[in-house]
């Protein structure tokens, strides 16, 4: 098979991926009364792009489950993570359900008296065993070394659930937002089926300029992950900031060596992101926004077009992918194969996994 093919289908796969996803979390309003009748408090842990989906998901329990949430890579959660006195679901996210931290986290959790919920892409996997409640992603198989379309599945289920823990409380807000990500595979969809050739020219016009990416919100994460997908398909290195912070240090980085690659649905902030993303275009850094705002964006940048109805709510598991392309499509133009980066494997096991004394 041709270089990248593996990580272009998986990408392409995604809809499909995340409308099976969304057929079988139809029932999960049981599971959801339950959580949000016990717990008081959600802790995510994960690794590389399963903590970047946890990020998300604290995101999504602190505004619509109802619920104090938090977000840590599986080995600071090890380190540092203390009991507490509230009621505490750990929500273990992994597409293997055998990384040595996330198992390991996921272990300790079960010690200091938490129960575990795992969302893994692999109902057989220690992980899935040993945890209290376990989440089948339904991402499908998933050749490539790099995680595409069981990131987007990962950011999908841990919307659709804090929004069936929001219904389940009553949480304002919880029930329209349940409805809405009914339309998130279609969205997917579109969004992936849109202009590939304009990407690689984008790609061909951005090769070897140096990449910083720019999210807020839910959306940092995901510009995150997307930073991390430029990092391990083509070996170059990606920083990630939120918006407003740019100006704050980042910005004299800013000449016509540095592409700006915004993640920009529409949003409450969309004003103040346009007005920093014009302030970069003119200190020389060429800008390309992943937006609906195309109109706006374009009077000083490049843009690749989100269809028009993706807020900033629903974007995190929509915007990706176009961004995956992209750096699947950099890797490819450099002459790697985005399949198999060097360096990489698929599962990081610990030959001595590291246990905290406690
Ligand atoms: C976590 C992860 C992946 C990454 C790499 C190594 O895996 O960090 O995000 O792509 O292949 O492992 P998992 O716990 O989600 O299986």
């Amino acid at each position: 098979m041709a270089a990248g093919q593996n990580t272009l289908n998986e990408i392409r796969e995604q809809p499909a991926s995340l409308r099976r996803l969304a057929e079988s979390y139809a029932d999960i309003e049981e599971l959801s009364r339950g959580i949000a009748k016990r717990f008081e408090e959600a802790s995510f842990v994960g690794c590389g792009s399963s903590y970047y989906a946890g990020m998300v998901g604290e995101i999504f329990f602190n505004r619509f489950a109802g619920m104090s949430a938090s977000a840590l890579p599986a080995s600071e959660f090890i380190a540092y993570q203390r009991p507490t006195a509230r009621a505490r679901l750990a929500i273990a996210l992994s597409r293997s359900g055998e990384t040595t931290e996330t198992v390991e986290a996921a272990r300790l959790s079960r010690k200091m008296g938490f129960e575990v919920l795992a969302l893994t892409n692999n109902e057989k996997s220690t992980l899935a065993q040993e945890a209290e409640y376990h989440l089948p992603i339904h991402a499908g198989p998933e050749k490539s070394v790099v995680m595409t379309k069981t990131f987007s599945c990962l950011v999908y289920g841990v919307q659709l659930l804090a929004a069936a823990i929001g219904v389940a409380k009553e949480t304002k807000g919880a029930d329209s937002f349940l409805r809405v990500l009914d339309g998130v595979p279609e969205l997917s969809r579109e969004t992936i089926a849109g202009d590939a050739e304009k990407i690689q020219r984008l790609v061909k016009k951005h090769l070897n300029l140096r990449a910083i990416y720019l999210g807020s919100g839910a959306n940092f994460p995901v510009a995150l992950e997307a930073a991390l997908k430029l990092r391990e398909t083509s070996c170059v290195s990606a920083e990630t900031f939120h918006f407003l912070e740019f100006r704050h240090g980042p910005m004299a980085e800013v000449d016509d060596n540095v592409m700006v690659i915004a993640l920009e649905p529409k949003g409450d902030s969309s004003r103040k992101h346009l007005e920093l993303l014009k302030e970069i275009a003119e200190k020389k850094g060429r800008v390309v926004a992943v937006t609906n705002l195309c109109e706006e964006a374009e009077e000083f940048g490049e843009t690749i077009a989100l269809p028009s109805s993706v807020d900033e709510w629903i974007s995190p598991s929509v915007a990706i992918g176009p961004l995956q392309l992209f750096a699947c499509y950099y890797s490819m133009a450099l002459g790697l194969n985005p399949d198999r980066p060097r360096h990489l494997t698929k599962v990081v096991r610990l030959r001595e996994p590291w246990k905290p004394q406690r």
